[in-house]
């Protein structure tokens, strides 16, 4: 339910953005957490704040022309939307899908600035890409669309101004490419532009596996509130990316089963457990099917083509492939299933009726914004690292992730307990984020 002026601030949202499907969702599951606040304290109503909080800062929308290795010649979009710089440079990923278009990047840069926000760190929110696909280019083909992409995006972006970094189908070699490409246009040195550098020039331990690791790091905290812990427990996890690789990874660290992962062709089923190392050589090393997985590791997994990973029961799910995979259905079969914990790795990756059957049914859900923060706060912490030349060991950084997603649990707990909505981690984490922004954009005036 939306207060009644939150709800005129949600139509002029639908009426200026027609047609931003995945904008309006994210703008709505805010809206309908704050309502508590405006209550409470009436100077962000009267100063228009979450009115100004929905409207982009800015909006850039360009041209990538680029050439395959044939010759031929294409033309994709490029996007970055710059949408709140009142913590910080705006920060945030690119993602390369052929699924991408404004919408989809202002949902990504809307969450982005509660997110950020609630790692405590100083940086604004943002997100960008392209709906350039990847699937089957060659090497030189990725540098040279990079290379396009950046030749146009480098003038909007600066280690004060706005600083990437990668998301969907933009990992390490990407970011090579885009950095690359920065560096000799501006001939400068410029470290903290982007993010998840690798660690020959400038890149920061624990960058690669920042998001899947806090997202296990923030499950095992939302389990400890409930009197348990990984030990022994079913997990599934989708996708078979960066996220994905890396939520798996912790989660046998800390004694859970993986059983099964996704990625867009299918699931694969392994009820000994993943075999992270054949999965990081099918989906990093040789980006293959996950089908791929299942004909080398024998007779104890399954692939299962075109289906939902979310029909394999399980305990704990982390989802984190993309927006919209649990839907109402896929949660009632995962509660039934007796599902517990939820992280999402992914953002919005749970539907708005999704996230209710999971909080009526008691499950602890754990929103993007809050549980995949760590790898933002990582990228904050390589930003840290790049403006005074240092380097920090893995342990050093991982203790230091493990601190800020713990920090990030209790504050979404406390903030829920003090607006009388107790376990409700999702307003929690959404008013918590909102007023770390709204509090620094009332001190600067009406910008
Ligand atoms: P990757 O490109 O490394 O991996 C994405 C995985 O999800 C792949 O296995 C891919 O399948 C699958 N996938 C992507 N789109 C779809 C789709 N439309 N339908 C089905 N499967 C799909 O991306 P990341 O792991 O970096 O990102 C995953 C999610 O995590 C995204 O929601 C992203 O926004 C979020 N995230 C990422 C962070 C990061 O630091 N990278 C930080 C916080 C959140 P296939 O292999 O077949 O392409
Ligand atoms: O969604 C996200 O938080 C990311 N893709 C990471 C952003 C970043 O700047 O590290």
């Amino acid at each position: 339910m939306l207060h009644e002026r939150l709800s005129s601030v949600y139509d002029n949202v639908l009426r200026r953005n027609p047609g931003e499907i995945e904008f309006h969702q994210a703008v709505r599951e805010v809206l309908e957490s704050i309502g508590p606040v405006l209550g409470k304290d009436p100077e962000y109503a009267e100063h228009k704040i979450i009115e100004r909080i929905c409207e982009p800062e800015r909006q850039i929308i360009f041209r990538v022309p680029w050439e395959d290795d044939q010759g031929e010649v294409h033309i994709n979009r490029g996007f970055r939307v710059e949408f709140n710089s009142a913590l910080g440079p705006y920060k945030g990923g690119l993602r390369f899908h052929p699924s991408v278009y404004l919408g989809i990047v202002k949902f990504l840069g809307f969450e982005q600035i509660f997110k950020n926000g609630l790692t405590g760190l100083p940086i604004g929110g943002g997100k960008g890409g392209s709906d350039f696909d990847p699937k089957g280019r060659s090497d030189r083909e990725i540098m040279r669309f990079c290379q396009s992409f950046m030749t146009e995006l480098y003038r909007h972006l600066g280690e004060y101004t706005d600083v990437p970094a990668g998301d969907i189908g933009v990992g390490g070699r990407e970011i090579g490419y885009l950095f690359g490409q920065y560096k000799r246009i501006t001939n400068r040195y410029e470290s903290g532009v982007i993010t998840g550098k690798g660690l020959t020039y400038g890149g920061a331990q624990v960058r690669t596996e920042a998001t899947g690791y806090g997202c296990a790091f923030f499950v095992e905290e939302m389990l400890k509130a409930r009197g348990t812990s990984f030990d022994g427990r079913r997990v599934v996890v989708s996708g078979a990316g960066n996220v994905a690789i890396y939520s798996i990874e912790k989660v046998q660290q800390l004694g859970g089963i993986v059983v099964a992962c996704s990625d867009s062709s299918g699931y694969v089923v392994d009820e000994k457990g993943i075999d992270l190392d054949l999965l990081k050589q099918i989906k990093g090393v040789e980006r293959r099917r996950l089908s791929a997985y299942a004909e080398r590791r024998g007779t104890d997994a399954t692939f299962v083509a075109g289906r939902s990973v979310w029909e394999v029961p399980c305990e704990v799910a982390m989802p984190s492939a993309t927006e919209n995979e649990i839907t109402g259905k896929d949660a009632e079969a995962m509660v039934r299933g007796g599902c517990m914990a939820v992280g999402e790795g992914a953002n919005m990756p749970t539907t708005p009726e999704g996230i209710r059957v999971f909080q009526e049914a008691g499950v602890s859900f754990g929103p993007g914004k809050a549980a995949n923060a760590g790898g933002v706060a990582t990228s904050a912490l390589e930003m840290q690292q790049n403006a005074s030349r240092d380097r920090w060991t893995f342990e050093f950084s991982e203790r230091k992730l493990q601190e800020i997603m713990k920090d990030i649990h209790r504050r979404c707990l406390q903030t829920a307990d003090e607006y009388g909505m107790p376990g409700d981690y999702v307003a929690g984490a959404n008013i918590d984020g909102f007023k770390r922004v709204a509090d620094a954009m009332l001190a600067m005036g009406l910008i």
